[in-house]
């Protein structure tokens, strides 16, 4: 172990996958009770986190968009405090996402929406025991995914599982577990093979602007990668859905950026026209994904719960990112593990 190895980051990021497996075993032995939930009672479905778990939540809202063929939201837990985001829209099944199970913004808006019996609650977290887990009609636990980092990584990928699998099972889809071993697997070779590439890209320092582009739940996942290189680098970096980055932010493309595609199987073709366009400006690129990549997946893992598998090696980038800036990644500059508010003031309406 090299000493700028010697960060729980680090090791957090490289022990991820077990965290994947304990998150499906704990969803699936819930199916029963999960089941029990009629989607078609619900008038409004809503997924709700700050920070990286808000980006969860995006990814999520997708993947239940794609998987029920039912209509998902997500939202910053906060826009539920404020006036414009009252909840009057009949019964809702919120879920809630939270590493820490203490975020004063998400705590808020569930027992507000509790006392005020707007609906049904589940919860996602890695701490079992938290004030949010306790509120939760369903409440998820994934504790092997419990972080000393201020940045989430493990505990974010571990809940990413946990939504996926949750959602399969409301879809009626097949299960997840089939996959598990594999997927476990899989993780570990892509840490592997490709944790010198993240260490080479990091010390690249003609980069100095860096662009994430995603479709459907990779969108989210997108911000969340490009949030980790922001926290424990403070690289400039943004996220866009494929298609949006022509409609204006490849302005901002020269020979000092670098633009990372999460790519998907089934559009293929049109997201690397993106990145085509984005090499005549001058940009550095990298692509992830299952085929056809510069970071391979090759998994052979059907549907979408082989995204977690774009989390790793983007995650050790920003890890080594920042250590190669003398940075150090597990206590990034101006931010706390939790951000906890005097909410006393503020009222779900
Ligand atoms: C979320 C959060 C994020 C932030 C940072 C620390 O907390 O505060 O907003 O990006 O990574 O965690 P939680 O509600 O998921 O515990």
């Amino acid at each position: 172990m090299t000493q700028q190895q010697n960060y729980v980051t680090y090791d957090e990021i490289i022990s991820q996958t077990d965290a994947w497996c304990d998150a499906i075993d704990i969803v699936e032995s819930k199916t029963a009770k999960i089941t029990e939930l009629n989607l078609s009672s619900y008038h409004q479905i809503l997924f709700i986190g700050c920070g990286s778990t808000y980006y969860l939540s995006m990814a999520a809202a997708s993947l239940f968009r794609s998987i029920t063929g039912e209509m998902a939201l997500a939202l910053p837990s906060s826009e539920l405090l404020f006036p414009d985001g009252k909840i009057n829209h009949g019964k809702v099944l919120l879920i809630a996402i939270s590493r820490s199970g203490t975020t004063s913004e998400t705590l808020r808006v569930v027992s507000n929406f509790k006392e005020n019996k707007l609906g049904d609650v589940i919860v996602i977290t890695n701490y079992g025991e938290s004030p949010l887990s306790k509120l939760g009609d369903i409440s998820i636990a994934i504790d092997k995914g419990q972080e000393k980092s201020v940045v989430q990584t493990r505990s974010f990928a571990s809940m990413y599982i946990a939504v996926a699998t949750l959602i399969q099972i409301l879809g009626s889809k097949e299960k997840i577990s089939q996959h598990k071993e594999l997927l476990k697997e899989t993780g570990n070779k892509l840490i592997e093979k490709y944790e010198n590439l993240a260490n080479t890209l990091a010390n690249d320092h003609t980069i100095n602007q860096v662009f994430y582009l995603g479709s459907g739940p990779r969108y989210g996942l997108a911000n969340e990668l490009s949030l980790k290189l922001k926290e424990m680098s403070q690289t400039v970096t943004e996220a866009y859905h494929f298609f949006e980055f022509r409609h204006g932010p490849i302005s901002m493309v020269n020979d000092r950026t670098l633009v990372i595609g999460l790519m998907s199987e089934k559009a293929f073709d049109q997201e690397k026209s993106v990145i085509e366009d984005v090499t005549k400006f001058g940009a550095k690129t990298l692509l992830i994904g299952e085929t056809g990549t510069d970071i391979l997946f090759n998994s052979g893992i059907p549907g979408e719960i082989k995204n977690v598998l774009f989390l790793p090696v983007m995650q050790l980038f920003g890890y080594y990112r920042a250590v190669s800036f003398g940075k150090n990644p597990d206590s990034p500059m101006n931010i706390t593990a939790v951000v906890k508010l005097d909410m006393d003031d503020l009222v779900i309406e």
